[in-house]
């Protein structure tokens, strides 16, 4: 299975997508998602100049040997932009290796472990109102596990509520440069606990309530939330502070019993060691497509099994449909699962994706193609030229007269 070709696709069907294509000898296609939010051009560009060329020639069943090779091989170790251009290579693989054996690759990776991945989707709203509105349609569409996020009084832009009227929620920011916005920890902090309180009064406590506190918050004031919404029972407050500095997750951890979810930037199995060795978050968050691959994630994955940590993918419509298929496929298979996050994608997105996966009360199942089970519409795809778009979401500028710190 002698790799013949490696080409490297950009497109915009609404949002930024980056596809790596790998064509062997004998004809059999894989593909890798490569996107990077934000970063999109860093890996296509990283993908073309510096691994594709090593590629050809290479056995594509020896997905191990050639994971290793692109990442210690190349000197520079770690990085997003090195491991989403690692882990586009090694899901293209991973369909290889599945279409040639006939089988979805969760059968490849020792088969099910459940019957269908429970998923979250966001409710946002403008107000606790909308909120609520958008909640009741989320649980009609099936959803039994829902993020929710509504704009905070007195801060301009929250967090994971639209920038317009409508109620859904775009991660991606088309423009020349980034947004800065503003911030308030003290406004955050007295109203957030009001959202949990609006839902839970509204609909009871039988669906998983989540909450994305996007790095905005110290070590100190991540506990306060933490404590102060314990009554409300999350599935988990995510990313309540940035997680550099793994060790200042401890603090957290020693004031309150709200489970804590991080890691959708994280991209090695390093940037998670000491959360994972001294228990201090109960999921990780990161991506196949941003952590190195199906390889790599399910080293992370085992590693958190040993201390009762759990797996909670990433899953915004930044990542592609064929990153959101690799998620599945592993997820079928991670025996320490937890959930997935699933905001869905719009018809133009799925134009240029033919996907296999089944949504149904609150379950995604992968589907059962040989491979990915996801085909890539090249000539769809051509028809949606790359436009310069940023991630800004995790960039607020902080009140007051604090020197300016981003958080
Ligand atoms: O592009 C930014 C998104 O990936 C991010 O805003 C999504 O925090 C996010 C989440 O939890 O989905
Ligand atoms: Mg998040």
């Amino acid at each position: 299975m002698k790799i013949e070709k490696a080409e490297v696709f950009v497109t915009c069907p609404d949002r930024n997508y980056v596809i790596l294509k790998i064509t062997t000898e004998s004809g059999l296609v894989g593909i890798g998602d490569a996107t990077l939010n934000g970063r999109e051009i860093a890996v296509s560009a990283y993908l073309e100049n510096h691994i594709c060329p090593q590629l050809i020639g290479k056995d594509a069943k020896n997905i191990e040997d050639i994971w290793q090779l692109l990442y210690r091989g190349a000197y520079w170790r770690r990085g997003p932009v090195t491991m989403t251009a690692i882990a586009a290579v090694d899901v293209a693989l991973w369909d290889i290796k599945g279409k040639a054996a006939n089988m979805p690759i969760f059968d490849l990776l020792g088969g099910s472990s459940r019957d269908g991945l429970l998923v979250y989707g966001h409710a946002t709203g403008k107000s606790i109102d909308q909120l609520i509105d958008e909640y009741h349609k989320h649980k009609e569409m099936g959803y039994r596990a829902l993020r929710v996020q509504a704009s905070i009084p007195g801060i301009e832009r929250s967090y994971g509520v639209s920038k317009d009227k409508s109620s859904t929620y775009e991660p991606a920011t088309k423009g020349a440069i980034p947004e800065e916005e503003n911030w308030s920890t003290e406004k955050y902090l007295s109203y957030a606990p009001k959202i949990f309180d609006a839902i839970r009064n509204k609909f009871g406590f039988d669906d998983h309530l989540l909450h994305d506190a996007h790095h905005r918050l110290t070590p100190l004031e991540a506990a306060q939330l933490g404590k102060s919404v314990e009554d409300f029972k999350l599935f988990w407050l995510e990313d309540p502070t940035p997680a550099e500095n793994q060790e200042s997750f401890r603090m957290i951890r020693q004031h309150t019993t709200t489970p804590i979810a991080v890691g959708e930037i994280f991209n090695s199995i390093w940037d998670c060691k000491t959360l994972i060795e001294e228990q201090l978050v109960d999921y990780i968050r990161a991506t196949v497509c941003h952590a190195g691959g199906i390889t790599h994630l399910r080293r992370i994955a085992d590693f958190a099994s040993l201390y009762q940590i759990k797996m909670g993918a990433h899953g915004p419509s930044d990542i592609s449909p064929a990153g959101m298929a690799a998620g599945l496929h592993l997820g079928m298979w991670i025996p320490n699962f937890g959930i997935q996050e699933f905001m869905g994608y719009s018809e133009k997105m799925l134009s240029v994706f033919n996907v296999n996966w089944t949504f149904e009360d609150g379950y995604l199942h992968p589907g059962f193609k040989p491979g990915l089970g996801v085909d890539f519409i090249e000539d769809e795809a051509a028809k949606y030229l790359i436009s310069r778009s940023f991630t800004n979401s995790s960039l607020n500028r902080r009140d007051s007269l604090e020197l300016v710190s981003w958080v």
